[in-house]
């Protein structure tokens, strides 16, 4: 039996999906490391840095607005998923409750598992950002970042931290862990911004 997991998209897509990438078949996984397993009677979100410290526990995120999202999602090694469905917490919801103090430009992510990534305050502070704990309708699995996850769809997908547990928002860039190691300090898919090319 033949096995194709990338198609070309066809017209009809194609200004969906940019440039040098292909539709994955699936939603494959893509985790450097091993899978962090966290009950979410365990599990806490502490925000830092830049604004006054506070830990964030399940219940506290469940009592936030929920919302729903259907967002595509492009990975740097060249696979896209289009129309993922998604429920969770919008950013810009969450961040309505917390004060950030007005030096602060950049945030680190910081995950459970060790894993780091880095935005510009303007990359995450939007709307269509959120904490994802389901997708397509089911509890988003542990190896897709579950019990929460970021997503940033503008954005390569390696921004959309999975097993988030810190938001540490800072006046200076600091770097996450791919782009200390080479990747693009933005991701912009559109763009192509892949690697730094420092
Ligand atoms: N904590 C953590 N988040 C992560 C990663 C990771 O290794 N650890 N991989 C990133 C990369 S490179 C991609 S493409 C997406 C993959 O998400 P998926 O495994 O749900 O497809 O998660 C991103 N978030
Ligand atoms: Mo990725």
């Amino acid at each position: 039996m033949s096995m194709k997991f990338f198609e070309k998209p066809g017209p009809e897509l194609a200004d969906r999906v940019p440039p040098g990438q292909h539709l994955a078949k699936g939603f494959p996984v893509l985790t450097y490391g091993s899978t962090p397993a966290i009950a979410t009677t365990d599990w806490q979100l502490t925000v830092s840095g830049l604004t006054t410290a506070k830990t964030f526990t399940w219940d506290d995120l469940m009592a936030m607005p929920q919302s729903k999202f259907t967002a595509d999602f492009h990975c740097v090694t060249t696979w896209s998923k289009l129309d993922v469905q998604w429920r969770g917490v919008r950013v810009t919801d969450f961040l309505d409750q917390i004060e950030i103090e007005p030096q602060a430009a950049h945030v680190l992510l910081q995950c459970y598992g060790d894993y780091t990534t880095n935005l510009a305050l303007s990359d995450f502070a939007r709307p269509e950002n959120f904490f994802a704990h389901t997708l397509f309708g089911e509890p988003l699995p542990p190896e897709h970042g579950g019990p929460l996850r970021l997503v940033v769809p503008h954005l390569y997908a390696w921004k959309s931290a999975k097993w988030i547990s810190g938001l540490e928002f800072l006046a200076e860039m600091e770097l996450g862990f791919w782009e200390r190691n080479g990747y693009h300090q933005r991701g912009e898919p559109w763009a192509e911004e892949r690697y730094s090319m420092g």
